[in-house]
């Protein structure tokens, strides 16, 4: 595992690290959750399963509780066995092969600015670790996720919340070859 990119906006470290994302010490690491925070597959599986059952169970209990998530909306949970202290759920859109996916697009990028303020505001967050948000299961190509995750960072760390609380936010792939866009699209335009 190790670091590939990393610069430093508005004294706020943006950095890319291959590695597992489950293994990661951040205040809060941020899962690609469905709308019904059911943890089946990818990387909410490997969350969920890291962290036992407690992930699970908290996030069938605030279903039941609220109901289902809406696209882009943020929710955490307690992080269980793992080392990091909040696990905050979003949902990522589904991509349309034969769509324009401008909404999608959208979507992707507000679903990342929501879960940047919701670390400040609801867990005072220093430092957040996030996956490449759809670009599994949900089909968005991967430049396109990186491309989205990049541009909401890129606004946030160019003019930070008054309440800004983050110092780290580091994009985690266990992918190799999607390492790779994410350190060519965060280099390029960060
Ligand atoms: N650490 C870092 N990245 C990972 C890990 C890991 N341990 N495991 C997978 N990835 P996905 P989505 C990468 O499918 O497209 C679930 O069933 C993976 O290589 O997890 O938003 C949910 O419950 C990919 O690049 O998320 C939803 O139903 C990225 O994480 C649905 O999948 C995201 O892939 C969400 O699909």
């Amino acid at each position: 595992d190790y670091t590939s990119f990393k610069r430093t906006v508005s004294d706020i470290e943006v950095s890319v690290y291959k590695g597992d994302i489950t293994q990661q010490k951040a205040d809060v690491v941020v899962n690609a959750a469905n709308k019904k925070l059911e943890h089946m597959g990818g990387v909410a599986f490997a969350i969920s399963k890291a962290g036992g059952k407690s992930i699970q169970e908290e996030s069938r209990a605030y279903v039941r509780r609220h109901g289902t998530l809406h696209i882009g909306q943020a929710v955490h949970t307690g992080a269980g066995n793992m080392p990091c202290r909040f696990v905050v759920h979003t949902v990522g859109p589904m991509w349309d092969k034969r769509g324009d996916n401008g909404t999608a697009r959208l979507q992707l990028r507000e679903a990342i600015t929501n879960v940047l303020y919701y670390a400040c505001d609801k867990l005072q967050a220093r430092s957040i670790a996030i996956p490449a948000i759809s670009a599994g299961i949900y089909g968005v190509p991967v430049d396109v996720s990186a491309e989205q995750l990049m541009l909401a960072t890129q606004k946030f760390v160019r003019s930070p919340p008054s309440n800004n609380t983050l110092r780290h936010i580091k994009f985690v792939n266990i992918e190799d070859k999607v390492n790779r866009v994410f350190v060519r699209v965060f280099s390029d335009n960060l």
